[in-house]
């Protein structure tokens, strides 16, 4: 079975980070060590979520793992308690590195053109450097046009995300996926970029009419799991958009859904069913 840890917070209630990642990859059949960045009450999208950041365990759980020899097949960060956080993911990342292994970042910090209200101007400068590490990154337009200076545009097209997306590759990833990317009415999707082979694929799927808080986790998480499960880096990523699309689908269908997070659970059977085949 296949091993990785993932370094991103607890929100004790509310359907994204850990509590998505966990029960995604495991239904995908890979074991997922964590780190927990940070304790939260709920996701930041809540009035008054009390957050303990835990940036003082992370050097001392990765010393214990040294010295037991432990590796993973990836690392797969997400939401991080602080910019000074960073150097201490980046630390980490050094010692579980291997020539082997994949490391994925999704820089979450911001969605719809705007920073989450936890974080200050500094911190996208810390999240490129973790970005600079990674083998694969997975932002939104948001993030990207942070990390990159280049502008955010409501507007796209291909020359723009394309823009982006080289931008993206030369803080230092193989592989740049953009998220939340449409070029058409009614269909929506992700773009990548490889570095490596000069290759840019695409895949859009159903533009249904909602967001849902959680729902770049379950993206994220379904990516590494694809991965781990053997599929190249574009049908992970058509996956984890179908995957998504139907957590968002059958969130829309229930009239008792939370406002907070997706029923990513309901659809897990999907998800399973899709790695069946
Ligand atoms: O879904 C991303 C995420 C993860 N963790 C926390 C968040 C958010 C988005 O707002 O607040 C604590």
């Amino acid at each position: 079975m296949k091993r990785i840890v993932s370094l991103q917070d607890i929100s004790c209630l509310g359907k994204c980070s850990l509590t998505v990642a966990l029960p995604v990859l495991s239904a995908m059949g890979v074991e997922c060590a964590i780190v927990p960045t940070a304790v939260l009450s709920t996701h930041t999208m809540f009035q008054g979520f009390t957050c303990r950041d835990l940036t003082e365990e992370i050097g001392p759980i990765a010393a214990h793992w040294q010295k037991e020899h432990i590796a993973f097949d990836a690392i797969y960060t997400g939401y991080l308690a602080s910019a000074e956080q960073a150097a201490d993911i980046c630390a980490f990342f050094d010692a579980f590195k291997t020539k082997d292994n994949l490391i994925v970042v999704d820089p979450v910090m911001a969605d719809n053109g705007k920073l989450y209200p936890a974080f200050g101007p500094e911190f996208p400068a810390e999240m490129a450097k973790v970005c600079a590490k990674a083998d694969l990154i997975v932002p939104n337009l948001t993030e990207a046009s942070l990390l990159t200076g280049l502008p955010y545009r409501t507007e796209q097209d291909e020359p723009y995300i394309k823009e982006m997306l080289l931008a993206l590759s030369e803080l230092g990833p193989r592989y740049a996926a953009l998220t939340g990317v449409s070029f058409e009415k009614g269909r929506l999707g992700v773009m990548y970029y490889d570095k490596e082979t000069g290759a840019f694929g695409s895949y859009f799927n159903e533009h249904l009419p909602a967001s849902f808080h959680g729902t770049g986790d379950v993206f994220a998480s379904t990516c590494v799991g694809g991965l781990m499960n053997g599929l190249s880096v574009g049908d992970a990523l058509a996956l984890a958009a179908d995957y998504t699309v139907e957590c968002i689908r059958l969130t829309l269908e229930d009239p008792d859904a939370n406002w907070y997070g997706v029923n990513f659970e309901k659809a897990i059977p999907y998800l399973v069913g899709r790695l069946a085949k």
